[in-house]
């Protein structure tokens, strides 16, 4: 199968929406999101007018994490459809104009992957142990764990099997869920394993790869001791840790370049999903003969603050524009609180762990108001975007989902510390009067929806002016129209304190963050606006606004 024909570099300036299977839309009505359900829908994205979606992983799985546990690389697991549907789906897709990426998870798989089951069997010192990363244990009888990495979820890293003889044995290592085993990336078995998954994919007519954990895949050699005591450290700080950010993982991304630029124009392109600071770490993922989009979550987990703004934007451009790669701006994902709520917290900086009933709850006019402005500035940025599935909708985070039904790992290994991420994955509402809000057929829901879903649903923002379905559809029309992705930032001078003003080629971009309301230029006229302006003309708080 063939893509259809976009510009070779397409991906430079292209608007990506996120496509989360088991939460978009179910055509069976078992309540689990599913492929046939995505390409029912797929006339909802081109008229939103994106360039494409990225698929969340829809592989064989356990789901003991969503689906980012893989047991066949190869292959679609039932609840989610057949190879099949992938193929109307991809085929679907590229009729209504639009490229599809899926979701690529090379650090881990799943325990349940058929490697990993006979690396259990083989036992220690085996070629089948080799594609992992078992150790034996420290202490007298190895009770101790071979080194102090924890899991990013909670808990430690390593976890100790038992042998063939019933015996305690070796551990391995599990950066995330006890159900997800770090590949070891120096075994060239693994590499070549990937290097034909991509090309599975390929030849099936994708787009290219969000590569899931693109930070990680490479450890420091002999496994070293982190430095500071777990309480004491930041697991996303990449500077002192020994499995994240090491310099081996892009040797790996420039042989898979390798394998993509074989696919000729239109170009395949790699995503990196890498939470690395500071961006010019980053921007080493998105050397010319590397990745070519890396998310800037710099941005993303900014505090809605003109001046930490500008700041984190300055940065990104530097260091992206540096290595000539397009800056990839993002809000939202399936990992983080929507940003309708997060922007609507007390201090609306990142909130990871997820937020439950005890805790404050999010201002939602407040988060919606704001988010829609962050949105504004986002589309009018150059580089590429990508959206999550129901920000279009101004969806929030479900902030009340009883503990009783979380699902998200992180719940339990946190020990019930941190909420986890199902208030962000939970299914979309699609019509306000329908059972489960026209998510299935019959109204089932793997997550509950919580009742405001109604306000939120695509049908009764159709057509809306002043929805923010159709502030969506007309940002990136415009966005499309001024090629504002492929365009330039110019600063505006003396922007009052509070506000972000610069100008995008025809197009003068004004966000008032924290600033009273703001007068517009005269010699202009507003051609899209996240909320309205005052009785006089002029920008209040928690807006933004594109003139011509
Ligand atoms: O996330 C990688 C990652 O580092 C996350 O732990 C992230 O920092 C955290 O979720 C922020 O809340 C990727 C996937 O996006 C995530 O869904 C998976 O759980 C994880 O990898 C393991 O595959």
């Amino acid at each position: 199968m063939t893509m259809h024909s976009p510009a070779s570099d397409w991906w430079r300036d292209a608007v990506i929406y996120q496509v989360y299977p088991r939460s978009f839309s179910d055509s069976d009505g078992d309540g689990t999101g599913d492929l046939p359900g995505v390409t029912a829908r797929l006339p909802h994205l081109a008229d939103l007018g994106v360039d494409g979606l990225w698929l969340s992983p829809f592989y064989r799985s356990p789901l003991a994490d969503a689906g980012y546990d893989v047991a066949d690389y190869r292959d679609v697991d039932p609840r989610f459809g057949t190879l099949a549907d992938v193929d109307t789906l991809i085929a679907r897709a590229h009729e209504l104009g639009l490229v599809v990426l899926v979701d690529l998870v090379p650090n881990h798989s799943s325990d349940q992957h058929p490697w990993f089951q006979a690396a259990l069997a083989a036992g220690p010192g085996s070629p089948e142990r080799a594609r992992y990363l078992f150790r034996d244990g420290r202490g007298a009888n190895g009770e101790l764990p071979p080194n102090n990495w924890p899991s990013v979820f909670g808990g430690q890293g390593w976890t100790r099997v038992t042998e063939a003889d019933g015996r305690p044995g070796q551990w391995y290592l599990h950066l995330f869920d006890v159900h997800q085993p770090d590949f070891d990336w120096t075994a060239p078995e693994v590499r070549a394993e990937f290097e034909s998954v991509l090309r599975f994919w390929l030849d099936r007519g994708v787009a290219g790869f969000r590569v899931d954990v693109a930070h990680g895949l490479i450890k420091a050699p002999g496994l070293p001791d982190l430095s500071a005591p777990l309480d004491e450290l930041e697991l996303l700080d990449t500077n002192a840790t020994p499995f994240w950010d090491q310099d081996g993982v892009h040797e790996v991304y420039a042989a898979w370049r390798g394998v993509l630029d074989s696919y000729g124009s239109p170009e395949r392109v790699l995503c990196a999903e890498a939470w690395v600071s500071p961006p010019e770490r980053m921007a080493r993922y998105v050397r010319s003969d590397e990745m070519h989009q890396s998310f800037a979550f710099d941005f993303l987990g900014c505090r809605w603050d003109a001046k930490a703004l500008r700041k984190v934007i300055d940065a990104e451009l530097q260091t992206m524009g540096a290595v000539g790669a397009p800056i990839t701006w993002v809000l939202s994902n399936h990992d983080v609180v929507r940003h309708a709520s997060r922007l609507g917290t007390a201090d609306p900086g990142p909130v990871v762990g997820g937020i439950r009933a005890t805790d404050p709850q999010p201002d939602r006019a407040l988060g919606l108001r704001r988010a829609r402005a962050a949105t504004l500035l986002m589309l009018a940025l150059p580089g590429a975007a990508y959206l999550y599935q129901g920000e279009e909708l101004g969806l929030p985070e479900h902030t009340t989902l009883p503990d009783a039904v979380r699902d998200d790992p992180v719940w339990l290994r946190s020990e019930h510390t941190h909420a986890g991420r199902d208030g962000c994955r939970v299914p979309l509402p699609w019509v306000a009067d329908a059972p489960g809000f026209g998510f299935s057929p019959t109204g089932a829901s793997w997550l509950p929806q919580p009742a405001a879903f109604a306000e939120y649903a695509a049908d009764v923002q159709t057509g809306v002016p002043g929805s923010t379905l159709e502030m969506y559809r007309e940002a990136l029309a415009l966005r499309r129209e001024h090629r504002l992705g492929r365009g330039r930032l110019a600063w505006v001078a003396d922007a009052p304190a509070g506000t972000l003003e610069f100008d995008n080629g025809d197009v003068r971009v004004i966000v008032n963050c924290s600033a009273p309301a703001v007068a517009l230029p005269s010699d202009r006229v507003v051609a899209a606006q996240s909320g309205p302006l005052t009785a006089d003309g002029m920008l209040p708080i928690n807006t933004a606004v594109w003139l011509v």
